[in-house]
């Protein structure tokens, strides 16, 4: 006999599933369109993941192993349809991924009956988390995560290390793990993508040089490195792409999010930024571009934020953070980009690659300093009201 309260988890946890999305209409940039309702929270979580349904062994129907989080997801779209390898945060603060499936990419999203359990190849790694999906040139779906162990070599209780797990699949389902990513140069890395072709020839990943498991010291932001063996990848060299600046989005760190969409102007990467404030880190994404022959050299910059916390994206378990790490460009130029705010719970804003391409090559640069971002601004002013006198 199934527990009385069984029923009624279940029903609550099918509304929400089969709660219908809207475009949020309190908000408005032309840019892209936010959706009113996160896209995954902790709720859309299987209450097989979390009760033990046996009313002999779980007489108060009790969550036996809880989620306290469901954010940063990788992205992609099979046969149609979309795809999220969520973060999911145990209560106990171990993350691990899961697969949601969505017919239409802003609501719907159900999770398959079990979670994802990695080939269990690295004995001393604690926890892993943001998975990058990366469909390759070579056939393989690759993903690439944050792969987190304990720093033995200090006497620091929370000393941890960062480096990027790599794994590949062909159908979400049978996944192989690879040897961890190893960059010669730099300590640890975190926020890791496998670029979607192959660079001269070479598989290409965007890196974030790291000194320290928070802090990214020396590392200037986005690295850009080239390997020749996917299996067992090592990185020499790492050029710098998107750069942290004083007083801009990025001055404290940044991070590739994303993999970038191929665009007939430039390679299309939305990234995160960090600033300190007296509250803490402050997480918002950014865009830029790339050369379609070299995906290392930015040509295009847009002043400051894409995406920014808003209203109650602002709050959660760690606030004034949105993060994304996947995006789903369609064949008919529609994007979705899903980002997850203050580590908590996934979002959708939907757009398409020409108003993307249009943001990132039109909107104007940061010029750094506040005297030049008011003459900026002046110009913008100027040209219209010159515009609205000619048009009354
Ligand atoms: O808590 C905000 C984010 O912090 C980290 O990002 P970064 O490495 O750029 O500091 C990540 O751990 C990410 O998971 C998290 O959302």
């Amino acid at each position: 006999m199934l527990h009385e309260k069984y029923a009624e988890v279940l029903k609550k946890y099918e509304a929400l599933i089969g709660r219908k999305n809207e475009i949020d209409t309190d908000f408005y940039n032309g840019v892209y369109d936010r959706y009113k309702y996160p896209v995954l929270t902790r709720d859309h979580i299987p209450p097989t993941w979390e009760y033990d349904l046996n009313p002999e062994t779980n007489p108060y129907f009790m969550k036996r192993l809880g989620i306290n989080a469901v954010l940063n997801s990788g992205a992609i779209e099979l046969n149609g349809k979309f795809y999220l390898v969520a973060r999911i945060e145990g209560d106990d603060r171990k993350s691990f991924f899961g697969v949601a499936e969505s017919d239409n990419g802003v609501d719907g999203f159900r999770f398959w009956d079990y979670p994802i359990l990695l080939p269990d190849t690295c004995p001393e790694e604690t926890n892993v988390y943001d998975m990058r999906l990366t469909k390759h040139e070579d056939g393989y779906i690759y993903g690439v995560f944050c792969s987190e162990s304990k720093d033995t070599s200090v006497n620091d209780l929370s000393a941890a290390v960062a480096a990027a797990g790599i794994v590949r699949t062909k159908d979400l389902k049978t996944w192989e793990r690879l040897d961890n990513l190893t960059t010669l140069k730099s300590p640890q890395q975190r926020n890791v993508v496998l670029h979607p072709e192959f660079v001269n020839g070479k598989y290409a990943f965007y890196t974030r040089p790291m000194d320290d498991f928070i802090e990214t010291g020396s590392g200037g932001g986005i690295g850009f490195g080239l390997c020749d063996d996917i299996e067992h990848a090592v990185i020499d060299e790492e050029k710098m792409t998107s750069i942290r600046r004083y007083h801009t989005i990025t001055e404290s760190k940044n991070g590739a999010g994303a993999v970038p969409i191929k665009t007939e102007k430039g390679w299309i990467h939305i990234a995160h930024g960090v600033r300190n404030t007296a509250a803490g880190l402050r997480y918002v994404i950014y865009a830029f571009a790339t050369d379609l022959n070299d995906p290392s050299k930015v040509i295009a910059e847009p002043s400051g934020l894409l995406i920014g916390p808003r209203g109650g994206e602002r709050v959660g378990d760690v606030s004034n953070v949105v993060f994304t790490n996947g995006a789903i460009a369609k064949d008919n130029g529609e994007v979705y980009i899903y980002y997850a705010s203050s580590d908590t719970r996934m979002h959708v804003a939907v757009t398409t690659v020409d108003k993307l391409i249009d943001y990132v090559f039109n909107t104007p640069k940061d010029p750094l300093r506040s005297v030049e971002c008011v003459a900026q601004r002046c110009d913008l002013i100027k040209k219209n009201l010159e515009f609205l006198n000619t048009n009354k």
